[in-house]
């Protein structure tokens, strides 16, 4: 992989990434497209520009951690590991089948590459504190970045995590809200509201950003002010568009965990070009 910090190679990068997700989606006929769509720049920011990471040695052990605690999302994941060079490109397309290493949910077992297996939504941020704390005491330089979906955050696990942070001044650790404001089968706010969300992160103790999740100066600058803050952690709050890039998908709560159709798969890569 080449990093780069260029917007416009970025957005090249998200474009082909969401080609990917549209296209293992379809293949598998299940899975979670919305989710995996609103995270695309994160995860292209940080793993092209952000991240100390080095494809060629998975078990760096100053690496930075990203850990994809929404783990459902994981096409998006797969697909950047494999552009990245971690795992097979070529084996994309046998997302969910049995035997693959690209299954329903990120699984250590099958790719090394992984930090964390994740898909039992609200454990993320307390594994990223253990990293974060382990590679403190080994006077490690390792940033650990957590990636979580909105509905994931109603878990309380997560406001348990969120204190030990604070009381641990856990300044190199980031806790990133998808905040695409939908959920497993609806909006957020007519299942369990989350506002005032800012002031929440910020009442728990953490140095907190709100930034336009497709945004990826606004993500850039945002990682820049993280990585400066010394002596609390830093949430950043990520406004996204679930089914971002999609027309049909963008903002519908039927495509949290649905297949598109071939017919679906086809006009979502003519509306990725
Ligand atoms: C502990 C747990 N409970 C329930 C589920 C089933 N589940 C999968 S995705 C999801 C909704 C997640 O919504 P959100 O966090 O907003 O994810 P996103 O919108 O980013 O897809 C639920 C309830 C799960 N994976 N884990
Ligand atoms: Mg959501």
């Amino acid at each position: 992989m080449k990093r780069t910090n260029d917007i416009p190679q970025l957005q090249d990068i998200c474009k082909v990434i969401r080609r990917h997700i549209v296209r293992m989606i379809g293949e598998a006929k299940s899975g979670h497209p919305g989710g995996a769509l609103s995270a695309v720049e994160i995860l292209v920011t940080l793993y092209w520009d952000v991240l100390r990471h080095d494809p060629a040695q998975p078990a760096w052990p100053d690496r930075d951690r990203f850990i994809l605690s929404k783990g459902h999302a994981c096409p998006v994941l797969y697909a950047v590991l494999a552009e990245c060079g971690y795992t097979p490109i070529d084996q994309l397309m046998t997302l969910r089948k049995l035997g693959s290493i690209y299954q329903g949910h990120p699984d250590r077992r099958f790719i090394p590459a992984l930090e964390a297996s994740t898909g039992s939504l609200g454990q993320g941020l307390s594994m990223g504190m253990g990293m974060s704390l382990a590679a403190r005491l080994d006077g490690r330089p390792s940033r650990t970045y957590v990636l979580l979906g909105d509905g994931e955050i109603q878990e309380g696990q997560i406001w348990e995590a969120a204190m030990f942070g604070a009381f641990h001044k856990m300044d190199s650790i980031v806790a990133l809200v998808d905040y695409n404001r939908i959920q497993l089968d609806g909006f957020v706010k007519d299942i369990m509201e989350l506002e005032p969300l800012v002031a929440k992160w910020r009442s728990f103790g953490w140095h907190t950003l709100e930034v336009n999740g497709h945004d990826i100066a606004a993500l850039q600058a945002a990682f820049a002010e993280a990585a400066g803050t010394k002596g609390a952690p830093t949430a950043i709050i990520a406004h996204t568009i679930k089914g971002k890039g999609v027309s049909f998908m963008e903002n519908n709560p039927k495509f949290h965990g649905v297949a598109p159709t071939p017919a679906e798969v086809e006009q979502a890569l003519k509306e990725l070009q």
